[in-house]
Order: structure tokens, then C-alpha cells, then sequence
């Protein structure tokens, strides 16, 4: 069984930069669906497996992929914002990011370039790839098409469409600028980035 973790800071904690009207129903809303329909995905299959009937699997798996993808880049997104957050990156991840870019201004046209540019819903992320022991830069639509098998995601940027309405209205650029400027927990992306590098 998967749960819905708990957010690290109150829910008013980001003012004024995420309202606490938005962090509330995107948190124990939005999020908690994904690990509803996560957990309903693998008890359909395990139910499957049970009866030896395969005809709904195709329908299960699609609900697994879409509500996973959906809690694990939700798990992400809370943890890479703090209150007081945003400037520059530190420690490692700037090193990364300088060597993957060529500068942090360079990395942050792209990312957020990224961001405002996926089609209906979607995320910004930041990978790190073992394989080439670098960082690359996703628009993912959905929570799950238009990855890259292998990454590790260090910064997951949502642009649904409920992760910012309330407060930004239509204004997406406005978003995922503030994020990057006021919301972004560097020190977060360096534990990833720190753990991906020693993961198998
Ligand atoms: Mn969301």
C-alpha cells in the first residue's frame, strides 16, 4: 500500500508564493487521488492475477503507469520547495548544472522554457542519468509520457493547470518563474542528486 506523505511544512508555509488554498487541495486532494488510484491499479492486478483473467490488464496497466508516475513526481515536488527558498544552485548541483548547461542562467531559460512550453498537462523535470553521470532536462506530458527510461528526477516541476490556477490564473510563466526564484529547495535537489549518484 502506498500513502500519501505528509508535507514538511504547514500548509501556509510558501505564502505568498503558493497559497495555502492551492498547497491544501493540490496536497490532500489531487495527490491523495494518485495514491488512491495507484493502490485500486496493483489490488485490480493482484485480483487479476488471482483469477487467472488477463482481460482487464491492458486497462490496469495504463492506471498503474498514469497514477504511479503521478504519486512519485507529487512525492518530489513538495520536498524541492522550502519557505525562503530559491537563488542560486549550490554544492554539487551547481557543479552539475554548469557542466550539463553552461551556467545556471543558461539551465534556467531551458527549465523553464521546458515548463511553459508542455502541451495540456504536464511537468518540467530535472534528471540525473547515471549512465552518463549527467543531467538532462524533460517536459513531460501527463505524468508519464515523454520521459527517458533510466532518469532520476531531482526537480519536478508541476504545470498542471491545479497547481497554480487559484493564485496564477492562466499566467503559467508566472509560476514556474516563482518557483524557480522564491520556492526551490537546492539543498533538496543536492541530497537527490547525492543519493542518485550512489543508487545501483
Ligand atoms: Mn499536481
Amino acid at each position: 500500500m502506498h500513502t500519501l506523505p505528509e508535507l514538511p511544512y504547514a500548509y501556509n508555509a510558501l505564502e505568498p508564493y503558493y497559497d495555502e488554498q492551492t498547497v491544501k487541495l493540490h496536497h490532500d486532494i489531487h495527490h491523495k487521488a494518485y495514491v488512491d488510484g495507484l493502490n485500486n491499479a496493483e489490488a485490480k492486478l493482484q485480483a487479476a492475477r488471482d483469477a487467472g483473467d488477463m482481460g482487464l490488464v491492458k486497462h490496469w496497466s495504463r492506471e498503474l503507469g498514469f497514477h504511479g508516475s503521478g504519486h512519485f513526481l507529487h512525492s518530489i515536488f513538495w520536498t524541492n520547495m522550502k519557505p525562503g527558498g530559491g537563488g542560486a544552485p549550490t554544492g554539487a548541483a551547481a557543479d552539475y548544472i554548469n557542466k550539463a548547461f553552461g551556467s545556471h542562467d543558461k539551465f534556467k531559460a531551458q527549465f523553464l522554457a521546458a515548463s511553459n512550453t508542455v502541451e495540456g498537462s504536464g511537468w518540467g523535470l530535472l534528471v540525473y542519468r547515471r549512465d552518463t553521470d549527467s543531467l538532462e532536462i524533460l517536459a513531460t506530458e501527463k505524468h508519464q509520457d515523454q520521459s527517458q527510461w533510466g532518469s532520476i528526477v531531482l526537480i519536478a516541476l508541476d504545470c498542471w493547470e491545479h497547481a497554480y490556477y487559484l493564485k496564477y490564473q492562466n499566467k503559467r510563466i508566472e509560476w514556474t518563474k516563482t518557483f524557480m526564484e522564491h520556492l526551490i529547495n537546492w539543498d533538496n535537489v543536492n541530497e537527490r542528486l547525492a543519493r542518485a549518484k550512489a543508487s545501483v
